[in-house]
């Protein structure tokens, strides 16, 4: 088997700078190496630098949106060089970088799996703010709504009023997602949640349930017969700060390491990923003990994701 794996050094979605600098510090730890150890090829997208020099030199915000134009510059970049990985059939595996490089990543695992694409997230936070509902301006915190076309068009807009218009709105659909970790989710959020029957288990629910069960209720609700092809988007702050401390945005009480790693063995299980999204690793947040810990946690998740076996 082979993995596409796309780098995406880009810190445009949110403030903290750092997060750019996420893949190449999983690669220095060797997963390239790791993935060939498990007996795949790994095919390298080219031209990782691009994600810093197509930064935009003037890019005004948009409303509330912060870098509006950068993001969807390089959104854009990782669309097509996922859908290139996953049209040639390989297991598409991109490390961020901040969340908002999702809305590429789900744009070109979309374009070759379509609407049969089923959503594993997993986070912290809900990432579904639209334009109008971010209270941050952070697109990081918005990829879901502009994926499942929550976002209200402008009347007329073209790219410089919407630089998003090429997002194929609906792309996922709301009964195709399910969200695992959550525990700080905006007011607005929790109305869209509820607006749309998204699901959505918690920590909440994976202290009353188990992880087990919890990640058995996820496949059930969008892929009952586990048939259709999964895309895990995995924020690194869906861990506990205390197993995943080099994050931008830390909330206590998330998953443990047993936990996150077997949501990931529990997917690749079920033979149907086809996808995999690591984000949110800042190397620059923390001591370099945290870094390390952090670093290696996300290589581990995608080893996990991808096979790797305890026994
Ligand atoms: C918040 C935080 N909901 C926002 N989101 C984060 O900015 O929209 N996502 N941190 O990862
Ligand atoms: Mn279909
Ligand atoms: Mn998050
Ligand atoms: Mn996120």
């Amino acid at each position: 088997a082979t993995a596409g794996v796309t780098c995406v050094p880009f810190s445009g979605g949110q403030p903290k700078g750092g997060v750019d600098d996420g893949p190449v510090e999983m690669v220095r730890f060797g997963m390239l190496d790791q993935l060939q150890g498990m007996g795949y090829a790994v095919e390298l997208s080219p031209g990782m630098d691009k994600y810093r020099t197509m930064k935009p030199a003037s890019d005004p915000a948009i409303g509330v949106l912060k870098n509006p134009r950068y993001v969807s510059l390089a959104a854009r970049r990782v669309a097509e060089q996922v859908r290139e990985h996953c049209a040639a059939g390989r297991m598409a595996v991109t490390l961020g970088g901040d969340h908002s490089i999702a809305m590429g990543t789900l744009v070109g695992s979309t374009a070759v799996y379509g609407d049969d694409l089923c959503v594993v997230w997993v986070d912290a936070h809900a990432d579904i703010n639209t334009p109008e509902t971010s209270e941050s301006g952070n697109l990081h915190g918005c990829p879901l709504a502009y994926i499942l076309g929550l976002c209200e068009p402008a009347a007329g807009a073209g790219e410089e009023e919407d630089p998003f218009a090429w997002v194929p709105a609906g792309c996922v659909r709301t009964d195709r997602l399910v969200y695992i970790g959550l525990r700080d989710v905006d007011a607005a959020e929790k109305t869209l949640l509820r607006k749309h029957g998204i699901k959505a288990f918690s920590m909440h629910d994976v202290d009353k349930h188990g992880i087990g069960r919890v990640v058995e209720m996820a496949l059930d609700h969008v892929n009952r017969d586990r048939s259709l092809p999964v895309h895990v988007s995995f924020d690194v702050d869906a861990l506990d700060p205390s197993v995943a401390p080099a994050t931008g945005t830390p909330v206590r009480g998330g998953l443990t390491f047993r936990e996150g790693h077997y949501i990931c063995e529990a997917v690749a299980e079920t033979g149907c990923l086809v996808a995999l999204d690591l984000v949110e690793v800042n190397p620059a947040l923390g001591d370099p003990e945290s870094l390390r810990q952090t670093v290696a946690v996300g290589c581990s998740l995608v080893r996990c994701s991808l096979g790797e076996r305890l026994l």
